[in-house]
């Protein structure tokens, strides 16, 4: 990783700029990715011969409709709904469902990107996709949400089954959407498909551990990263952005691994509670009464609430930006060295912009990309899929074994192959060229398709 791309590949990506003009978030992205791949081209002709650096960087398929829906006060509504099926050579195509305000076709498209790398590096055979809409979940009543997802699905179900694309959820979408969507889908194909979505209820085909898997994984991948600096996340201060499900359950494992978490946040501000967060609390908050935090801070003695305050100005040894993309920049990057910061594991998507993943790397601080620190989360729908498919429930100790056990084999195949490409600790080098490797490879025995 050092922020150029190999001229062989310049050209790919001035074409991939100029095809998707305006949409940012999947240049970054593309860019990233690019930014690590020429010492494979070097050593894999094949890989270029096959062009396949190319089409990966397009989508095998977008698709866009309209989504109608009434609300409670019979008032009609219309958001845009996508699937973006970016990639399917080891599997169907898996990835989540975004509903927030600010969803674009870019920013889609950057998700389904790195869920191809992403679900490579698992090992598992899922492809990568991602879609979503620009509905605004928040203040809506749950009859607006049930009629707005079966408004969804009743258009994305003909692209969906479980051998051709099997979504999950993401930023606005968790159990009680999944339900509702699966309901739908179920109501219109007349198959109990379970497999054709993740993310279900435990009593209707869920898997255990899937709700905390994307969270705990972080931890644990963060616990690898510490244990080759021969350090651990005993007594460390630790700070997570968001509070929602990835940022709940780093909390939670974070604190089962003996660190402190004393902030987290959401788009209102930030809580700081010295005395480390109380979990039930906070999950009563935002799981059940889905409030904002402050009333997380409004019932602890503890804790203060910050509104509009900036998470990373809160000292701490580790940090999990847990909430969206580019929400910690090179000046926030700056901060939190300062605090002396010595780890960084991207909870969320793309959360540090590449100003401050340079800084962090040029410090050599611990750095733990998302595609590889967050897959915890698409693996344990992978395990979910399995179980599924075998019509099996495991025990939430057994799943939770698995997830450990995936998480430190993505770490371990991360490290080795930043190793083996002459970038020790460059764990964005590696996770990006062990992720591309694989798919790579597949797609070349698939032939041109
Ligand atoms: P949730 O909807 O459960 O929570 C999102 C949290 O982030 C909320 O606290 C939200 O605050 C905050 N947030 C979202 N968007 C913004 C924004 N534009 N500005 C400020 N705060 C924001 O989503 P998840 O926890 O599922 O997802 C969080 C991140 O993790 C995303 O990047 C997602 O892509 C990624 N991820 C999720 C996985 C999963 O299994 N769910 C798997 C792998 C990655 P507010 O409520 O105020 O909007
Ligand atoms: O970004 C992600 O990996 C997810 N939102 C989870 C995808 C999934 O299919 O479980």
């Amino acid at each position: 990783m050092n922020g150029v791309i190999d001229d062989r590949l310049a050209s790919v990506f001035d074409d991939v700029v100029r095809r998707n003009p305006s949409e940012v978030e999947f240049h970054q992205a593309v860019r990233e990715v690019l930014e690590t791949l020429g010492p494979v081209i070097d050593r894999h002709p094949e890989f270029a011969e096959h062009e396949i650096i190319q089409r990966l960087c397009e989508p095998e398929r977008q698709i866009m409709f309209r989504v109608p829906w009434q609300d409670d006060a019979g008032d009609v509504h219309i958001n845009r709904g996508m699937r973006v099926q970016f990639n399917s050579a080891l599997g169907p195509y898996k990835g989540g469902l975004r509903f927030h305000p600010s969803v674009n076709l870019g920013i889609i498209k950057f998700l389904g990107f790195e869920q191809i790398f992403k679900n490579a590096l698992t090992g598992m055979p899922i492809g990568g996709g991602k879609g979503g809409s620009d509905f605004d979940p928040k203040g809506r009543s749950d009859a607006e949400i049930m009629r707005f997802c079966q408004s969804f699905m009743t258009e994305l179900a003909r692209s969906l089954g479980e051998y051709t694309d099997v979504p999950a959820g993401d930023i606005g979408v968790g159990g009680r959407e999944i339900g509702y969507l699966f309901g739908q889908y179920k109501r219109i194909t007349n198959r109990y498909e379970s497999g054709v979505i993740t993310g279900k209820g435990i009593d209707w085909g869920g898997a255990l551990v899937r709700t905390e898997a994307t969270g705990y994984g972080a931890a644990f991948f963060l616990q690898e990263m510490l244990a080759t600096r021969e350090t651990s996340l005993d007594g460390r201060t630790a700070v997570v952005s968001g509070s929602g499900n990835v940022a709940i359950y780093a909390v939670e494992k974070l604190q089962q691994l003996g660190a402190v978490v004393v902030a987290c946040s959401d788009s209102s501000g930030v809580v700081h509670d010295p005395a480390g967060l109380d979990l039930a609390l906070l999950k009563q908050v935002k799981e059940v009464e889905r409030a904002r935090v402050e009333a997380y801070a409004d019932r602890r003695a503890s804790a203060r609430f910050v509104p509009a305050g900036n998470v990373w100005e809160v000292p701490c040894h580790v940090a999990i930006p847990s909430a969206t993309q580019n929400e910690l920049t090179g000046a926030d990057a700056a901060t939190l060295l300062r605090n002396g910061c010595i780890a960084v594991v991207e909870g969320a998507n793309m959360p540090c912009t590449p100003e401050a993943v340079r800084i962090f790397a040029e410090a050599t601080i611990a750095f733990g990309p998302g595609k590889a620190a967050n897959a915890g989360g698409v693996a344990t729908s992978a395990l979910e899929m399995q179980q599924n498919a075998s019509r099996d429930s495991w025990t939430f100790a057994h799943t939770e074994a698995r997830l450990e056990e995936i998480m430190r084999n993505i770490h371990q195949l991360c490290h080795e192959t930043a190793d083996a490409y002459g970038a020790p600790n460059d764990l964005v080098t590696g996770a990006n060229i062990a992720g591309f490797h694989r798919v790579a490879q597949a797609m070349v025995a698939l032939g041109l398709i």
